[in-house]
């Protein structure tokens, strides 16, 4: 391309700094000014190919005009970037105009879980026992039969170890493994990893299986709560005392209550504890069989053998210990007429305690 010389570049140089912000400010969109940004500042565009050709100027006038021509470059890149600016942030508002959110609509439904009926009354029971100071602890459902029944003060003949009533699992010779029918073993590893002996009070939740025909009011699989106590001079008094506070948590205040001796091989003495039937407050119904008490819960002071076994000297420690099922808790509290309702998983039946 021929030079323009120095008053055709001075025209042209005039001319596009009189012409530009005009341009630049005409676009009306985001086309139109990179339209005007390719015409000026493009490979071929006006202000592009006037600065290509300052080479063709005398020294004296690139002197003078170069700066001017690079001054006018550089406010037309500003105005270009000033104008995209105000164009897009010109479009973001006419696209949040026309998205209206209408924060008063209703969300999206999210249905309420719950959480089983039976462990909506283990957690209420392990409430009221951690509040007084219980801990809850956890074993393996299948267990040893040492940690089962020998720990425990089973006599080698106990009815508990006959194959009708517990099963047993397939194991190396010499060893034999069953499914725990009780959560005691748990109360025994516990007293057993306190070396030196130390004060316990824990609580076992937990699945027990015992083997016998599912009707009403029996399952081969049901959930148990046991508690244990274990400390200097810990009476009987004290396992009334905790049943009390436990049962009133449970079944309300003013809850009555009842000791009658009982036996088992793992506590001396032994008793069956009844509570006054929270249906008819005693008068008699067929819940309680007329008789105006519910046998609830079995407990007893722990037997010196089960505590030298797990290494307590029962001349320095003693402890109360009791046990209770779920299910029957459940039951009471929820009126539910059948034990098997609760593992047929209805949600029908299952969605009526939140
Ligand atoms: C240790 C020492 C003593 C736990 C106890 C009971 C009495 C009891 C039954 C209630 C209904 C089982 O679910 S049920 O059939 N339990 O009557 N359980 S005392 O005694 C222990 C436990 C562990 C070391």
């Amino acid at each position: 391309m021929a030079s323009p010389g120095r008053e055709g570049f001075e025209a042209s140089l005039a001319e596009l700094s009189a012409s530009a912000p005009a341009l630049i400010a005409g676009a009306d969109g985001l086309p139109a000014l990179e339209a005007a940004r390719v015409s000026l500042l493009g490979r071929k565009g006006r202000l592009t190919l006037l600065l290509k050709s300052l080479k063709d100027l005398d020294l004296e006038d690139r002197k003078r005009l170069g700066p001017e021509a690079n001054g006018l470059k550089g406010r037309i890149e500003a105005s270009l970037d000033e104008k995209l600016g105000a164009l897009q942030g010109a479009a973001l508002e006419k696209e949040l105009d026309s998205f209206r959110l209408d924060l008063s609509l209703p969300g999206s439904p999210c249905p309420r879980g719950r959480r089983h009926p039976l462990v909506q009354t283990a957690d209420e029971m392990a409430e009221i026992l951690r509040r007084l100071g219980f801990s809850w602890a956890e074993g393996p459902h299948v267990e040893s039969d040492h940690y089962n029944f020998w720990a425990l003060n089973f006599p080698p003949d106990h009815p508990a170890m006959d194959a009708h009533d517990t099963f047993y699992v397939k194991a190396a010779p010499g060893r034999t493994l069953l499914l725990r029918t009780h959560t005691s073993p748990v109360q025994i590893r516990t007293l057993e990893a306190q070396r030196p002996p130390k004060p316990v009070r824990i609580i076992s939740p937990g699945r027990v299986f015992r083997h016998e025909n599912a009707d009403a009011s029996h399952s081969a699989v049901f959930h148990q709560i046991e508690g244990l106590c274990v400390d200097r001079g810990v009476t009987m008094a004290d396992l009334k005392g905790t049943l009390r506070l436990f049962l009133e948590g449970l079944f309300g205040p003013g809850t009555r209550m009842r000791l009658r001796p009982s036996f088992f091989p793992f506590t001396e003495p032994s008793a069956q504890v009844d509570i006054q039937c929270t249906l008819c407050q005693g008068a008699g119904c067929p819940v309680c069989k007329r008789l105006g008490w519910l046998e609830i819960l079995g407990a007893g002071m722990v037997h010196p053998n089960v505590l030298r076994g797990a290494g307590y000297d029962p001349e320095v420690w003693s402890g109360y210990a009791w046990g209770l099922g779920v299910e029957r808790v459940a039951m009471l509290k929820k009126q539910v007429k059948d034990i098997r309702l609760f593992y047929q998983n209805d949600l029908r039946f299952l969605e009526q305690w939140s």
